[in-house]
């Protein structure tokens, strides 16, 4: 019995489920570029060249070890250009007696595969890469009238005995968060992140790249992505032994120049399969126990992926397709051109933007307290906004992006995923980053032109939507200060926020 086995680009380990009982003489292995996963969203050039170059790196090994693989280039001829018809063009090309697939990441992919008539059955294996089944999920939400990943992560730790002494959390608490806002310090040395030079394989997709896909967003070079799971696992290792130290102490710090700071740059392979997120963990409970990283750094880091990672995961399933459309706010701005690389004066703004732009990377607190922050305070359209974190990183699928972006930053879904909104006035970019040292803005100033539009942009925000938030008990305390706040001080709030939207939509320069 021959089977066809699809491994989908995010799908780069050999331990994927729809390989579990290949039969290497028998079955055929089925991967393809396509320009439709590509160009639904026009993704930065990056992304595409890194998973072309590491889906054909990974078929290059499945060669080596003596699999049959059916890889399909984008520029084949006969290439249909979407994953449903590049399916269907391999069975009917191998004839073979059952399709075998791991379920897709993504919600798209999986209705499109599973309404699929080949003529054959469809086998569609969990994906057991993730720590957290659906189902599990969606019985720990059972019944709860809030959801909080602080309650999911603890089950998590228990469940894979990760930081556990005598079933009690490592150093008698589950959370170290606390110890991990320090603002950045002068001269903070920070180390290189993982980089290694484009081989032959690498060079022709970026060329593919450069010449398909011209105009969408991003800086192509310099490339120097891991793109085989050899360099993944080097990339892993780097990051333990040179900034798991300091990952902690500075996860929230922002220096301009320092696009990657201590963070471990490893969503991009995590996301596409060539780490595993239980070896990233083990990997950084190892160092916590051989004494080369501290308790706050290695929780911290342990906490984003069985804690953060798999509860944005369980969300989005719980949640799709409705959760697509959530619009909590009923925000309806456009997307300024700022997003895209157009001038301004904010200078957090700048160089998130062109950081993002060069890297297809950005930290998480760029993300949520700066370009997140301000899609927040602006009212900008949950549909935009999401469709520019799907384009922009490299690390974006929409089963961890459409969650950050619509619950965490919009709080678009009404306090699913967050309990209060991330809104943030300009003291707390201050305080985290030496953005404003360079900025035209006065971050000092609250009211006026040369006041930093965090400041009013915040207040205005809540103004707009307190018959929504009010009720919010954990801003209580901000709107009673709104209450305290003279008439006058509001009208500024107000006439500020006016003055900044209606330059915005004249596109002029803020
Ligand atoms: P580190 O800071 O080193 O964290 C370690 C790992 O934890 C990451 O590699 C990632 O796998 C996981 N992780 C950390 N935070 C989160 C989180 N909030 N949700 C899920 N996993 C997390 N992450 C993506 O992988 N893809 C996205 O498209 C994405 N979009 C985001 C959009 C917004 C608006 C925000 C606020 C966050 C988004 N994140 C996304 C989460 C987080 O910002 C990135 O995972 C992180 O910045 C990746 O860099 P790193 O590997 O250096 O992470
Ligand atoms: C993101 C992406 C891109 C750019 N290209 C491909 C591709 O050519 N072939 C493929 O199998 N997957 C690609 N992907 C990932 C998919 O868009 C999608 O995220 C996964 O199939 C998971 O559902
Ligand atoms: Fe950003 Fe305001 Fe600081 Fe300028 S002053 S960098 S706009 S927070």
């Amino acid at each position: 019995m021959t089977a066809l086995r699809v491994i989908l680009g995010d799908q780069l380990n050999p331990r994927i489920a729809s390989l579990s009982d290949v039969n290497k003489a028998e079955d055929h292995i089925l991967m393809c570029e396509v320009g439709q996963e590509a160009t639904y969203v026009k993704h930065h050039k990056k992304k595409i060249a890194f998973l072309f170059s590491a889906m054909r790196h990974f078929a290059e090994q499945l060669v080596q070890d003596g699999f049959n693989i059916h890889y399909v280039k984008l520029d084949d001829p006969g290439n249909t250009g979407s994953l449903v018809d590049e399916i269907t063009r391999a069975v009917e090309i191998i004839d073979p007696s059952l399709v075998v697939v791991t379920e897709p990441s993504e919600y798209r992919v999986l209705q499109a595969i599973k309404s699929m008539d080949v003529g054959v059955n469809i086998d569609i294996r969990p994906d057991d890469r993730f720590l957290c089944t659906h189902d599990e999920f969606a019985q720990w939400a059972s019944g709860r009238k809030q959801l909080r990943m602080e309650y999911f992560y603890r089950e998590m730790r228990k469940k894979y005995n990760i930081l556990i002494d005598d079933g009690k959390p490592t150093g008698g608490d589950w959370n170290y968060d606390s110890e991990n806002r320090k603002p950045p310090k002068a001269g903070l040395m920070v180390p290189q992140t993982f980089a290694s030079a484009p081989d032959e394989l690498t060079q022709e997709v970026m060329a593919l790249v450069a010449d398909r896909f011209a105009d969408h967003f991003g800086d192509l070079e310099p490339f120097h992505f891991a793109v085989t799971r050899e360099q993944a696992l080097q990339a892993l290792e780097q990051f333990i032994d040179e900034r798991l130290i300091n990952f902690g102490d500075y996860q929230d710090a922002m220096v301009q120049g320092e696009p990657w700071m201590y963070h471990s740059h490893l969503s991009f392979y995590i996301n596409c399969g060539l780490l595993l997120p239980l070896e990233c963990v083990e990997a950084a409970e190892h160092a916590y126990r051989a004494g080369q990283a501290p308790l706050n750094a290695v929780e911290g880091f342990i906490r984003q992926i069985i804690g953060w990672r798999e509860y944005v995961r369980g969300i989005y399933w719980l949640k799709m397709p409705s959760y697509e459309q959530a619009n909590f706010f009923d925000a309806d701005r456009d997307l300024p051109a700022l997003f895209w690389g157009a001038d301004t004066k904010m200078n957090c703004l700048k160089q998130c933007v062109t950081e993002t732009k060069e890297n297809a990377y950005a930290h998480h607190i760029q993300r949520l307290m700066v370009l997140g922050n301000f899609a927040l305070v602006a009212g900008l359209d949950p549909k935009q906004v999401n469709e520019w974190f799907m384009v922009v990183y490299a690390d974006a699928y929409q089963w961890v992006e459409l969650p950050n972006v619509t619950g965490m930053i919009l709080f678009a879904d009404g306090g699913l995923l967050g309990s209060k909104p991330y809104a943030a006035s300009g003291a707390y970019i201050n305080k985290m980053s030496n953005y404003c040292k360079g900025c035209h803005y006065k971050v000092s100033k609250k009211n006026g032109e040369q006041a930093c539009p965090f400041n009013y942009l915040y207040w205005d925000f809540l103004i707009r939507n307190q018959s929504k938030l009010r009720g919010n008990h954990r801003l209580s305390m901000i709107y009673r200060t709104l209450e305290r706040m003279s008439e006058e001080k509001v009208d500024s709030v107000k006439m500020d926020s006016i003055r900044f939207f209606d330059a915005l939509e004249a596109k002029q320069i803020v």
